[in-house]
């Protein structure tokens, strides 16, 4: 068993009055023996658990903590917005200069509005596309999350997938019979789906990058596929960046891909662990919601001067020069290793990287799709996990999500992460 006496204590306590015990599935550790770690500090790489256990964290929140955590500047950050009030609802200076910001990093981006989290923004998101639109349907990839909004949990990966149940019961047929799910790197089913629905699709949503089944890359020329097909039958493209912003790069993958979407959807790291997130776009489509159109969207703690001032903070240790390609070139280092490791022992092991993004699939051909991820050695992967755990390395409880770097991980935490994952390979 993972967890030390106190872990298992306070799980159990917790247990007894909150559904699982957790608060959002995939923490329950339920691949992994279903007794999770229960942390209690995080400083820079490395968290600390309830017993006094460290690990180093390749888990960052989920992706936010682009430089670890407690950085001091974002902590100072935070300190010095509470100390002028927590929340006012009301238009404040932060909320226009993290909006400005957006709009400069994403070419896409000529406006942006704020939410709370990656479910609201890509649920409000959806619905401006269909407002924008005056068409009903969505079209989704098997594998990709896109939050627990009710017409997008269909073929979900992330804890749904974690959980063999990709689709929620207490959702309407009617809401999932909008939402079309499509194998993710298959342009033809694509653009099947398309002209079986004629001018009938209001969106097509897609990670550009999927970290909800495990990392898994695009086909070279498979987003540009999408978008042509966008344009083509009239459909807005919509790229949730909730993951991939501001981690494969400054602003977001469409950068790195060289595609337009019509509309990009933000979350994670722009609010450097509390809770921010947007969507945005082109100036014609966000005129559509309210006050300005007919589109209704709110939130009391949209744009929250608190959570504003982490996110900026994170954003702006961020904007130095050359940050992405150093943290990029640590990745590379690291999985390079690891893949050395497999290797000398002639373990199949597939290794991907997508900026300060990386994952694993214990697999004999490479990842492409939900399929192939589903298809892994996920037994593999769990003696693989639990080793590395028991030697102070934490990783995402399930074979289906991304794992994070962050700029407090150095050569010693990328020495640490060999050395373990070679007594965890042997296993
Ligand atoms: N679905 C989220 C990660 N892909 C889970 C986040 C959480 O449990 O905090």
């Amino acid at each position: 068993m993972l967890a030390g006496p106190r872990s298992r204590r306070l799980f159990t306590a917790a247990k007894r009055v909150i559904p699982g015990g957790v608060n959002s599935p995939v923490r329950a550790f339920k691949r992994l023996g279903g007794q999770p770690l229960v942390l209690v500090k995080g400083a820079g790489a490395w968290v600390e658990d309830a017993d006094g256990r460290r690990y180093v964290d390749y888990v960052l929140s989920w992706g936010p903590l682009l430089h670890g955590h407690a950085h001091p500047q974002v902590v100072k950050a935070v300190q010095r917005a509470a100390e002028r009030g927590l929340g006012f609802g009301a238009p404040t200076p932060a909320e226009a200069e993290m909006a400005a910001l957006l709009c400069r990093a994403l070419p896409s981006m000529d406006q942006v509005r704020l939410v709370s989290s990656g479910t609201e923004a890509t649920m409000s998101a959806l619905r401006l596309a269909r407002a924008a639109t005056g068409r009903d349907l969505i079209i989704k990839c098997d594998g990709c999350y896109h939050g627990h909004a009710d017409h997008l949990l269909v073929a979900a990966g992330s804890g749904c997938a974690t959980l063999n149940q990709p689709d929620s019961t207490g959702v309407p047929a009617a809401f999932a019979a909008l939402t079309l799910s499509v194998p993710y790197n298959d342009l033809k089913a694509t653009e099947q789906v398309f002209r079986r629905h004629r001018g009938r699709i209001a969106a097509l949503i897609i990670e550009p990058v999927a970290g909800n089944m495990g990392l898994v890359l695009p086909d070279p020329g498979y987003l540009a596929g999408l978008r042509k097909l966008c344009t083509t039958h009239g459909a807005l493209l919509v790229f949730d960046e909730v993951m991939t912003g501001f981690r494969t790069a400054w602003g977001g993958y469409q950068r790195v891909c060289d595609v337009r979407p019509d509309l990009t959807t933000l979350g994670k790291v722009i609010g450097g662990g509390l809770p921010v997130a947007a969507y945005g776009g082109r100036r014609e489509i966000m005129a559509h919601l309210a006050p300005l159109g007919g589109c209704y969207q709110a939130g009391t703690l949209s744009g929250n001067p608190v959570a504003l001032a982490a996110g900026l903070a994170n954003l702006r240790l961020a904007a130095k020069s050359g940050f992405y390609g150093r943290q990029a070139r640590q990745v590379t280092k690291l999985i390079v290793g690891l893949r050395d490791l497999a290797n000398r022992r002639g373990i199949p092991l597939q290794l991907s990287q997508a900026g300060t993004m990386w994952g694993f699939f214990f697999s004999d051909h490479p990842v492409r799709s939900f399929a192939d991820a589903l298809a892994s050695d996920t037994q593999r992967w769990k003696t693989f996990c639990l080793a590395m755990f028991r030697q102070g390395v934490y990783l995402a409880p399930s074979p289906f999500e991304a794992a994070f770097w962050s700029s407090a991980h150095h050569e010693a935490e990328i020495r640490h992460t060999l050395a373990a994952a070679s007594v965890a390979f042997d296993r």
